[in-house]
């Protein structure tokens, strides 16, 4: 019987891109693994051994072209941080969803490494992605992300990341949706994610952003779900304008009372500064 020509192709794709993984990355993966806490009861890891293929036979590993391309070990009970996460010895690795896990921690510099997120003229198969929601990330959030400028995915929602959201995300220029919500961010939005024509999706609910809300092309139209739960965004759609005639709010009414009163000098300088950057930004924009 003759094979169709469609399924010999579809056959030795799959041999093509199943094959081994490099050694250098199994053993950077496995010095990894071997830094998570309980991890040799952890039965969905049980997988990634030495005697086995991490293409073939790792449990969230996938391979392109016998280099690994695809990390999703979403929810697997991993106890651990990123500290010793081989971002540099995977430069093909374009997908990595570790969300819903115990990750702690803050998230190294080092994740700008990620080489196959830094050039743009690569044809993928994936949706490039980096998903680090819903575990226990703390301190900034790197300024290095911001290399990864092929990134379309990025969701750091639910840990508790903390300071301002760098600007340098305003490199991220192939960035569709970006979820930071759930953390305990602060500061204003970055003026410069305006820039970001392809994002469709922004959640930022959920922190202590404050200030006024950027305005035009993308962040037209996201509504008022992307900014709730947060101490003092002002401006569309939040509230209305958040221009010259505006004055802050003296009441701390959003704010804890737990001791931030002794902040509000602090805070009306911040706002002084904040509305100074918006009006000096409206006047090189119409310019
Ligand atoms: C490890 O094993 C113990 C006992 O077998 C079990 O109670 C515990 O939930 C396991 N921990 C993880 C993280 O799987
Ligand atoms: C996460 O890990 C820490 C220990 O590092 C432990 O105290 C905590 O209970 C874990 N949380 C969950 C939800 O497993
Ligand atoms: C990895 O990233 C760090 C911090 O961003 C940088 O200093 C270092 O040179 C990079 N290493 C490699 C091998 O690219
Ligand atoms: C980000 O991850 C959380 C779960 O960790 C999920 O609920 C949320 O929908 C994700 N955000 C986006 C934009 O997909
Ligand atoms: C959010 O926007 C919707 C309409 O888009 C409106 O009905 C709702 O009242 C707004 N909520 C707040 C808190 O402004
Ligand atoms: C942001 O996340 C919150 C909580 O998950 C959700 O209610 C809200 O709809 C999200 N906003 C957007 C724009 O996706
Ligand atoms: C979170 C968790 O499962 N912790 C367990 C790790 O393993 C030790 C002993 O093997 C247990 O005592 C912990 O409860």
């Amino acid at each position: 019987m003759m094979v169709p020509q469609i399924v010999q192709f579809l056959i030795l794709l799959y041999i093509f891109t199943v094959t081994f993984a490099s050694k250098e990355e199994e053993i950077a993966l496995l010095k990894w693994k071997a830094t998570f806490k309980n991890q040799t009861n952890n039965s969905l890891l049980a997988s990634w051994t030495q005697s086995s293929n991490a293409c073939r036979d790792w449990y969230g590993v996938m391979c392109l072209n016998g280099r690994v391309s695809k990390l999703d070990i979403q929810g697997a009970h991993v106890i651990g941080t990123l500290y010793d996460f081989p971002f540099s010895i995977l430069p093909f690795l374009e997908y990595v969803d570790l969300s819903m896990n115990n990750l702690s921690g803050t998230i190294p510099p080092e994740i700008g490494n990620l080489t196959n997120l830094v050039y743009l003229d690569r044809i993928s198969t994936l949706f490039k992605t980096i998903d680090l929601s819903s575990n226990k990330f703390e301190g900034h959030i790197p300024g290095s992300l911001g290399d990864l400028i092929a990134l379309q995915v990025l969701n750091l929602s639910h840990n508790r990341l903390q300071g301002n959201i760098p600007s340098s995300l305003e490199s991220l220029s192939s960035i569709e949706s970006l979820d930071l919500s759930f953390n305990q961010l602060s500061g204003e939005i970055p003026q410069q994610l305006v820039g970001l024509r392809f994002l469709s999706l922004l959640n930022l609910s959920h922190n202590h952003l404050q200030g006024c809300i950027p305005q035009g092309h993308q962040f037209d139209t996201f509504g008022n779900n992307s900014y709730e739960g947060n101490d003092g965004l002002q401006g569309f759609p939040v509230s209305k304008g958040c221009g010259s005639n505006w004055t802050p709010k003296t009441s701390n009414s959003d704010y804890e009372s737990d001791g931030k009163e002794s902040n509000s000098e602090f805070v009306n300088d911040f706002w002084k500064a904040a509305l100074m950057g918006y009006v000096l930004e409206y006047l090189l924009y119409i310019s």
